[in-house]
């Protein structure tokens, strides 16, 4: 039974009905009861398989296809009316086109199959900060995972009322062809149409597709933003919590900074930190006059290989219970999960990610694809916030920017004024990772982490940010700095412990936040005296020396990333914002 009676709503789905023609048609009301009755369909399916419920209850597994473990750039599409519009780092194409297509793609491909319709809200329901939307899928996984992922259900519905301001979401898994895979959004008509994957990213659209790449665009046009942000708080022994948001390219960290452990000496002392979110934050001017945080997800979509009890204790612990796995290793022996950098002890009876028996002893292949995910609610987080629900956010002390750049920007830098903060975000830049398809350990430009996540002209989206800045009392407006991890020596190791402890490094800045701790100014910003990085306690791992070294800014690399920075901005036509413009000119003067 429809769980509104909003027109828009049942228009849309009507039509939507008649052109994938379901079999049957299942409203999602977000009840335990009819999760567990898809568990337990999905199961007899083969879809999922139901985990040893003693050490993991109410955990499951999936496998993808074998073509279908990642995000596809490369067929991911901003429709919006003009190409202009989009920008140069979007794919484009003309809407009416685009809808032909999907349209003849999705046509008929529910025959035979369920309509599942998912009522859901971004954000706790009825938040300020909050939006709806209806996904409509033939996939039960798909189901399970929004159900960790967002807010389910009819309270949404009623939320929304009769409002048109909710986003239409189609998901149609076809027959997971690579060739006719489109994930295409349409920012002027509130619409994300996803064909032929069943691979997270591309298919649970409350994510991605929405909460950044439609929400980038609602935030412009509304005047506020939704940013590839984790959100953590700090609290110090006086109790006193600041909150940071900070924006890195996809599984640079972000899941494991989000949930971080202090090093001994802080947890001594008395300091905590609290997880709010860890991979996207929307952001609003508070009654205050300063900026507000809220994680508009559920739950955690984290990346598997790689998390343990080291170096993500909190993520592992988060997997423990209500879990879907995928495209992990299935351990037969206690039929339990595996992934790479889980343990030292791979299972020798296994099966692994693509689904063929696994000795994990022996084999040379992997047995978890290297971005096998975990989907975990947020409440199983043993940091989870007390704000999580908070539906007026959290207020921002200082936005973070980061990449991986072996040699080029130190462990951590200021920003002069806001304006400079925004060129610090614009001009990010990484080394790939396995999240997306293509490459990996290639240097690609990603201003603020949101190349991949941008729904509109990211000329459009640097002006967006520095007007937001103008709209700011400069004396609340969050202070913006930039950090890098992954500076390595000559012979290729990490000099920075990374981290627990890069608690380190956010604690010097917030303490430049609270003006409480000098610095000095080079050509690209603040940089710390070493002296005030407190090293205290891992000077088996990085020596004053070091840390000095990794705080070096080196002029003549800078020099050709200014020219590459240039490069990079001059695609971007007369859609550059004087205001960057000025600060490449000034980073220029400055590097002379
Ligand atoms: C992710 C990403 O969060 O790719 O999955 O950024
Ligand atoms: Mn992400």
């Amino acid at each position: 039974m429809a769980l509104t009676t909003n027109k828009t709503v049942l228009r849309w789905f009507e039509d939507m009905v008649n052109l994938v023609k379901p079999d049957r048609v299942v409203w999602i009301d977000g009840s335990d009861e009819q999760r567990d009755a898809l568990r337990a369909e999905a199961c007899k399916t083969g879809e999922i398989e139901k985990l040893n419920q003693e050490l993991l209850p109410g955990c499951y597994l999936h496998r993808t296809a074998v073509n279908d473990v990642a995000r596809v750039e490369h067929r991911t599409f901003i429709c919006s009316e003009t190409q202009d519009e989009a920008g140069p780092t979007n794919n484009w194409m003309a809407p009416g086109e685009a809808y032909k297509m999907l349209y003849d793609i999705a046509r008929d491909s529910y025959k035979g199959r369920t309509m599942y319709v998912i009522p859901y809200s971004m954000g706790p329901v009825g938040s300020p900060f909050s939006k709806v939307g209806v996904e409509l899928t033939d996939s039960i996984y798909v189901v399970l995972n929004m159900l960790i992922m967002t807010r389910v259900g009819k309270s949404v519905m009623d939320f929304l009322g009769d409002s048109d301001d909710w986003v239409r979401c189609l998901h149609c898994k076809c027959d997971i062809d690579e060739e006719k895979r489109y994930i295409c959004h349409f920012p002027q008509d509130n619409t994300i149409i996803s064909v032929n994957s069943g691979y997270g990213g591309n298919v649970l659209l409350g994510k991605k597709c929405f909460a950044l790449r439609i929400a980038s665009y609602q935030g412009w046009k509304e005047g506020w933003q939704a940013e590839h942000m984790l959100i953590l708080g700090i609290e110090n022994p006086q109790g006193e919590i600041h909150y940071i948001c900070a924006a890195f390219p996809s599984a640079c960290g972000k899941t494991n900074l989000a949930m971080l452990i202090p090093p001994e000496g802080y947890l001594k002392k008395g300091y905590k930190v609290w997880c709010v979110g860890d991979d996207i934050a929307w952001i609003r001017k508070g009654p205050d006059g300063r900026l507000y945080a809220i994680n508009p997800e559920n739950g955690f979509f984290g990346v598997a290989p790689g998390t343990n009890e080291k170096s993500n204790y909190n993520a592992l612990a988060s997997t423990r219970k209500g879990t879907i796995f995928t495209n992990v290793a299935h351990n037969l022996d206690n039929n339990t999960v595996w992934w790479e950098g889980l343990d030292n002890n791979p299972p020798e009876n296994a099966i692994d990610w693509k689904g063929n028996p696994w000795n994990g002893k022996t084999s040379s292949e992997k047995g978890a694809n290297p971005n096998s995910r975990f989907t975990s609610p947020a409440v199983n987080c043993p940091c989870i916030s007390s704000e999580f629900e908070n539906p007026a956010g959290v207020p921002i002390t200082a936005f973070v920017f980061g990449g991986r750049r072996a040699k080029l920007a130190p462990l951590v830098y200021q920003s002069r004024s806001w304006n400079h903060g925004v060129f610090v975000g614009a001009v990010m830049a990484s080394e790939t990772t396995a999240a997306a398809a293509g490459a990996v350990g290639v240097v690609r430009r990603d201003p603020m982490a949101m190349l991949p996540f941008c729904g509109y002209n990211m000329g459009d989206y640097w002006q967006h940010w520095i007007d937001i800045g103008a709209g700011l009392d400069p004396a609340k407006a969050p202070k913006v700095f930039n950090v890098n991890w992954f500076r390595k020596d000559d012979e290729g190791n990490f000099c920075w412990p990374g981290f627990g402890d890069n608690l380190r490094v956010l604690d010097w800045i917030i303490s430049r936040c609270e003006g409480k701790v000098d610095a000095q100014e080079t050509p690209i910003g603040y940089v710390p005296f070493a002296e005030d990085i407190n090293i205290e306690g891992i000077e088996d791992k990085i020596d004053i020396d070091t840390l000095r070294s990794i705080l070096d800014v080196d002029k003549s690399l800078w020099k050709t990333e200014s020219d590459g920075i240039a490069e990079f901005f001059a695609k971007f036509g007369d859609r550059l914002p004087e205001a960057l413009k000025q600060e490449l000119e000034t980073l220029k003067e400055n590097l002379e």
